[in-house]
């Protein structure tokens, strides 16, 4: 009797979660997990696998030992192979066999049988081992870049995990085991190449003593295969070399760079090369000497060009002018198409305007067929609620990758105008966006780890959906057990197009406040600053309406898309409601489709974001008990700010709004709790490192 009341009394507890205290029931991290585990948390083997390969190199060492410790199953078998033994293979790719009592991973590089090796763990932790099953994968993209805005003192231009984990001050003789930690957690999900500093770069980057601390860095990543690249200033040649102009046709100008490449490469045999933004945001650029982007970017491509170096450059520009800023990039480098080298890259960001929380996809994509394009992912969440809030990226660029450019007719999605499937490009490549710093978790928030983990898996397969990635990452970064997986999946899923709704649904973009861009300021006006730099320009709210008319009756951006897309966008009735505002300047009165008034779909919208990030709260408590302290407190205490925040930014934009509308907010939505006067009054002291 009384046996059996403690196993109830303790089916209790465990079925609650809550100790005999009433306080939780805590769930202690396994103390060999250790911090710098992230996704890759698997325990240690209690026996060593057996591994069987007749090669080795460092990189072929560390694929065993990654064996050795986490497989627990069937001897594994690494196999180098001819390339023509499995010809469809790309270089990275892989093929895992699995036939009762052995599995081999075949490849015919060494960082294919890496990659094939964390495939296989990755099988394990997430409980999807077969008991026999063959598998064969290539990445979509030949280069998977982070690019670390980064600067040399340590600070990272909308970085929000503190400081860079790369230790400028303590290389070249001090080297911090982050760095291979690092190697192995981007190696682990494909990712194969770095920028270690800000695209904002000083010339000094460039100099013998950086190089020297570059080497290092570069020495640690490669047995991860993780190839080092530099941002580079484009006025290096004057402002390191002395030299009176760098303009890129000048020959004393060309020699400074080849020489300098070659001071690199006798440093970094297999250094990658440069990533370069020119002629934006005030740094220099050819367009100083009268020159075009393609004699700038050609230049240094044919300094590189020996050592297999390739360049970079990004299409990230606009003009002080009239232009819409949405049409600018495309205006500059349209022209430009099929003027580049064979080893130039033009890096575009996903839409036409900046990171903004949802922009259609830039038109670039599937308007340049001469010139590879690899697209530009913002990990670091500067437009999303900094490492605040929990948004899962996934869900942003699975739209992205899919979108149809109708470029060779329908069916012509972004991924196949940058992965090699159209245009036959000799390089394909796509960047991320770092969010990673020295915070003890690596990116501010457990689920941003979500976002880098994701960047990775994407850029090797663009066609994985977000709910996949969800499903792999919690199984492999907290647990299988449905209990915990299936809610906080959703809320996964859900939190993207919540942070939308909240933020800035219906196509509206650019509302932050300035410089910092956390937090609402639809109303700032700078006096001085650019007009394209303040949220009226985008919004463009007023008595009538509201919304950035890019019809063709307006700033015509329309025009840059292909048929029948920019039709589609043209037309009100057509224009898919999430790029509403994007496109039509909106009146008040506007009906919607299902027959809404458009005011009240506004306040819906903003209200329905509050609303979920409630609901993600609730989601999250409830997993008390089911994981260990420390995240589960973190998380909840983030989700607190984030709830805040989604009401702060409805408020605002609500308010805001509402003085140009004159319209009521629906009555069966929750009150504003605010003052407008009083919002307008916040001004945080955020510093902006650049
Ligand atoms: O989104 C903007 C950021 C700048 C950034 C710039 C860019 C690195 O606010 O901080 O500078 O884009 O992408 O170059």
């Amino acid at each position: 009797m009384r046996k059996s009341l403690l196993a109830l009394v303790c089916l209790f507890l465990f079925a609650t979660g809550k100790g005999v205290t009433g306080e939780p029931h805590i769930v202690k991290e396994d103390e060999r997990v250790s911090m710098d585990s992230l996704w890759l948390r698997t325990k240690l083997a209690t026996e060593k696998a057996t591994i069987f390969c007749d090669r080795t190199s460092p990189t072929i060492a560390l694929t065993v030992q990654e064996l050795e410790n986490y497989w627990r199953g069937a001897p594994v078998w690494l196999c180098l192979s001819k390339a023509n033994e499995i010809h469809r293979l790309k270089t990275d790719g892989y093929r895992l066999t699995a036939t009762p009592g052995q599995i081999k991973i075949t490849a015919f590089t060494e960082q294919g049988l890496l990659y094939g090796a964390f495939h296989l763990l990755r099988l394990q932790t997430t409980n999807q081992l077969e008991p026999t099953f063959q598998i064969e994968e290539s990445p979509d993209y030949d280069i998977r870049i982070l690019n670390h805005w980064d600067n040399l003192n340590r600070t990272v231009e909308r970085g929000y995990a503190g400081y860079s984990i790369w230790e400028w001050d303590k290389l070249p003789d001090s080297i911090s085991p982050r760095y291979r930690a690092y190697g192995r957690l981007n190696a682990s999900i494909g990712i194969n190449a770095t920028v270690l500093n800000n695209v904002n770069a000083p010339a000094k980057v460039l100099s013998a003593d950086m190089l020297k601390k570059v080497k290092v860095i570069a020495d640690e990543l490669r047995p991860y295969h993780i190839r080092v690249f530099l941002s580079v200033n484009f006025s290096s040649p004057a402002a390191l070399g002395g030299l009176p102009t760098s303009d890129p046709l000048n020959k004393e100008v060309i020699g400074w760079w080849k020489a300098k490449v070659k001071e690199i490469y006798q440093l970094i045999p297999d250094f990658g090369g440069f990533l370069v933004k020119a002629n934006s945001e005030g740094l220099p650029g050819p367009q100083d000497y009268g020159r075009t982007h393609a004699d700038g970017a050609n230049m240094l491509a044919d300094a590189l060009r020996p050592y297999k170096g390739i360049v970079m450059w990004r299409a990230f520009v606009y003009n002080p002018s009239n232009e819409d800023r949405a049409k600018q990039a495309y205006s500059e480098f349209k022209p430009l198409d099929g003027q580049f080298r064979e080893n130039v890259i033009i890096q575009v960001k996903n839409g036409p305007v900046d990171f903004q929380p949802r922009e259609p996809f830039s038109p670039l994509f599937g308007a340049m067929r001469q010139t590879p394009l690899m697209p530009e992912l913002q990990i670091t969440q500067e437009y999303l609620g900094f490492s605040n809030h929990l948004v899962f990226l996934a869900s942003q660029w699975e739209e992205f990758f899919n979108s149809d450019t109708y470029c060779n007719g329908a069916g012509s999605t972004v991924a196949k105008t940058t992965d090699g499937t159209f245009f036959n490009p000799q390089l394909t490549a796509i960047a991320g966006v770092a969010n990673i710093g020295a915070d003890a978790n690596w990116c501010g928030h457990y689920f941003a780890q979500a976002n880098w983990y994701a960047f990775g898996r994407m850029a090797w397969n663009n066609q994985l959906t977000a709910a996949t990635i969800a499903d792999e990452w919690i199984r492999m970064t907290f647990t299988s057990d449905p209990e915990f997986l299936d809610p906080v999946r959703s809320m996964m899923l859900d939190s993207y197009e919540t942070a939308v709704n909240y933020m800035m649904p219906l196509g509206l973009h650019h509302l932050f406040a300035w410089e910092h861009h956390y937090g609402p300021e639809p109303w700032t006006d700078i006096p001085g600053a650019r007009p394209d730099w303040l949220p009226s320009y985008y919004h463009q709210a007023n008595k009538d309406g509201i919304g950035f008319d890019r019809t063709t009756a307006g700033s015509n951006a329309v025009s840059q898309y292909f048929s029948p897309l920019r039709e589609e966008f043209n037309d009100l009735t057509t224009c898919p409601e999430k790029f509403l505002l994007w496109f039509h300047h909106i009146p008040w009165s506007y009906t919607m489709k299902n027959g809404q008034p458009f005011w009240d779909t506004l306040c819906y919208t903003y209200d329905n974001g509050v609303q979920k990030v409630r609901e993600f709260q609730k989601v999250w408590d409830r997993t008390e008990g089911l994981i260990d302290e420390t995240r589960f407190r973190h998380v909840q205490s983030r989700l607190k700010i984030q709830a805040r925040d989604a009401v702060w930014w409805k408020d605002a934009c609500l308010l805001y709004f509402q003085t140009f509308s004159g319209l009521p907010i629906p009555y069966n939505i929750e009150r504003p709790v605010h003052e407008l006067d009083d919002l307008m009054k916040i001004k945080l002291d955020l510093k902006h490192h650049n």
